[in-house]
């Protein structure tokens, strides 16, 4: 693989934090449960035929249910793909590799596995960063001698306050995990081609997820990569074809770039003759893909795509109001009028997907209410994939833009910044907040114009789009109205542990089952098991927090957009 100056030297930001342990433990409170083991592993032996000793390596991706069930969420879609890349790093010679998705096998609570690893990797998006904490209480008690490694955007955030629970608190890219391994373990347990393991992502099936580029050239005020400021990224061509070839024949291929369209014409015209040329050795029926909005400018992309096999794009729309798309620095979706390009879209055979995000700090409920009725009321577009709220995600600009506007709630604690629960002072009053906010993940008091919308949706585009892509709408239907049945059919119903009625704001809401441990943890631990605050009581950024949020300067936040 061909990558990048800034991606082949890996920032050296991995930081070691005081390892002693002290021996007693207390209770936790809970029985063990079920053991739920991953299925993916590599094979088992001590000893290499060198001599060196075996290592044991389990990469996990941290997880919490944004419906706040316990159970994983096997038929959501996309699903995390970062441990299959993070395990690549590991010389598959003298480590036996495990992985575990709690997004799709739920909360990993099975003491075997947990106890297991000389190594635990953990990744997952910023509203799971307790999660990370709490994995490493548990694998710390079952085995004191286990190095946690952790990254991802929460701890890019916070590196300061990550070295507090993790050995290696990583915010570089997955190519750290070289330089983890070689301090941690020795030179001779890196994979210098490092490629990613799909051989043991079990919760690939119909759909394999890879990538073809990093990072974004926009710079939207509520993304996590904003606040990062990475820039773009490609792979090579080769690459790219060999990670297609790596998960196999599959029914669709989806590419989890955040843009795949990118910046370069070139990079994407070759992505796109590639693409058709695998499509048509056969392996895969069709191919998806995030683009961001500047691909529909140039009506010949449709075109171009559509004869590449694809079959699906996912944008995130946000908002149908224009006003609301500047405010979030989101231009590039206010040039042509969305509704006409979903149209064109589908009109070319290609499935459009999008999400929605109101932000309740500076909108008022009737505002939302009424792009709700016009989406629904407008059969020409799909209905969302989800519609939460926006997110002040750490780091971001409009994170800032809330601090500096004391906008936080009371008590917001990071778990739930997940758009599902109210963190910012809204402009309505809160109950009926509350009542909103309720209804929004299954668009409650809308299923009759739901119902509606999709019969009129079928009929202006049922002769063409292809059965797996009715099938997908009629999923994104479900999805949004029924999610917990559309995600995870086979728990309905299961929530053993949060059992009390959700609130919605974070300064009255419950916490999930995960944080009373399932089984003993050492009394050091405990902390591991209470939230991360981000605000005080009285809404002031809490201090543990504010030597990450406040030292850093805040490059995005004066970045312009990429278009
Ligand atoms: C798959 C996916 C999901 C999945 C699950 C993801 C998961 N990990 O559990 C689902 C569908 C559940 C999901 C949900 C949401 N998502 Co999402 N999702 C993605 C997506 C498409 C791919 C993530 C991925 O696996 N990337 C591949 C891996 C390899 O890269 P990465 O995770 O970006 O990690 C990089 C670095 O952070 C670092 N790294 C990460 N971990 C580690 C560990 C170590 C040890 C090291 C060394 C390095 C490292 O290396 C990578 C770069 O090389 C990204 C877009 C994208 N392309 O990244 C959005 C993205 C992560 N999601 C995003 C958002 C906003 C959401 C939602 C909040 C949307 C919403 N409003 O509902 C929800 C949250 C739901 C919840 N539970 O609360 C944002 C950022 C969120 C954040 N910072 O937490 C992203 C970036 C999209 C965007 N551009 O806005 N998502
Ligand atoms: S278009 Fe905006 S939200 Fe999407 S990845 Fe780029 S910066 Fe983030």
């Amino acid at each position: 693989m061909t990558l990048d100056p800034v991606m082949a030297n890996p920032s050296r930001s991995a930081r070691r934090a005081s390892r002693g342990r002290p021996p007693h433990t207390v209770s936790g409170g809970h029985p063990p449960v079920a053991p739920r083991v991953s299925p993916g592993s590599a094979a088992p032996g001590r000893v290499a035929k060198g001599g060196a000793p075996r290592k044991r390596l389990l990469v996990v991706n941290a997880y919490f249910d944004d419906l706040r069930r316990d159970g994983g969420r096997p038929y959501s879609v996309p699903q995390a793909i970062g441990p299959p890349y993070l395990a690549g790093a590991f010389s598959p010679g003298l480590c036996d590799v495990r992985l575990y998705n709690e997004q799709y096998s739920g909360p990993l609570e099975d003491k075997d596995l947990l106890g297991w690893p000389d190594m635990l990797v953990l990744t997952g998006l910023t509203v799971a960063f307790d999660r990370m904490r709490q994995l490493t209480g548990y694998a710390r008690t079952l085995n004191p001698k286990v190095i946690v490694v952790a990254g991802g955007p929460a701890v890019r955030a916070l590196p300061r306050y990550s070295g507090r629970f993790f050995d290696y608190a990583c915010t570089g890219d997955i190519e750290q995990m070289q330089d983890v391994i070689a301090d941690a373990l020795g030179p001779a347990y890196v994979n210098r081609d490092m490629f990613p393991r799909f051989d043991l992502t079990y919760w690939f099936g119909r759909i394999a997820y890879v990538e073809s580029s990093r990072n974004c050239n926009f710079r939207c005020s509520f993304c996590s990569l904003t606040g990062e400021g990475n820039r773009y990224q490609k792979y090579d061509l080769d690459y790219i074809r060999r990670q297609v070839m790596a998960v196999g024949k599959r029914r669709q291929i989806y590419f989890l770039d955040n843009n795949f369209y990118g910046n370069d014409r070139g990079f994407f015209l070759d992505r796109l003759e590639l693409l058709k040329e695998m499509k048509r050795e056969g392996r895969f029926g069709g191919w998806g893909a995030l683009v961001t909005q500047d691909f529909f400018l140039n009506d010949e992309n449709l075109r171009l795509a559509r004869e590449s096999g694809c079959t699906g794009l996912f944008s995130g729309i946000e908002s149908f109001d224009v006003e609301v798309l500047r405010r979030f620095n989101k231009r590039q979706n206010a040039r042509v009028p969305q509704v006409e390009l979903i149209r064109k879209c589908l009109d070319a055979g290609i499935l459009f997907l999008y999400g929605v995000i109101f932000d309740l700090s500076s909108r008022r409920l009737s505002e939302c209410r009424e792009e709700i009725a016009f989406i629904t009321g407008t059969p020409e577009i799909p209905l969302p994939s989800f519609a939460t709220q926006a997110i002040p995600l750490l780091g971001t600009p409009y994170f800032h833009e809330c601090l500096e506007k004391d906008l936080l709630l009371p008590n917001t604690k990071l778990r739930d910044m997940d758009g599902t629960t109210l963190v910012q002072r809204p402009l309505d009053p809160i109950d009926e907040v509350r009542s909103f906010l309720s209804g929004l993940p299954v668009l409650r008091g809308y299923r009759r114009r739901v119902l509606r919308h999709m019969a009129g949706f079928l009929r202006r585009y049922g002769r063409r789009l292809s059965a797996d892509q009715i099938k997908a709408v009629l999923g994104t239907a479900a999805m949004i109205t029924a999610p917990s049945l559309a995600s995870a059919p086979t728990r309905m119903g299961l929530n053993r542990r949060h059992r009390q009625d959700r609130t919605f704001v974070t300064t009255t809401e419950h916490l999930d089952g995960c944080y009373r441990p399932a089984f003993r943890v050492e009394s050091r631990y405990e902390d591991h098991f209470q939230p991360t605050m981000v605000t005080d009581a009285d809404g002031c950024l809490a201090g543990d927090l504010a030597e990450d949020l406040l030292g850093a300067p805040t490059l995005a936040r004066t970045g312009t957009n990429g278009i």
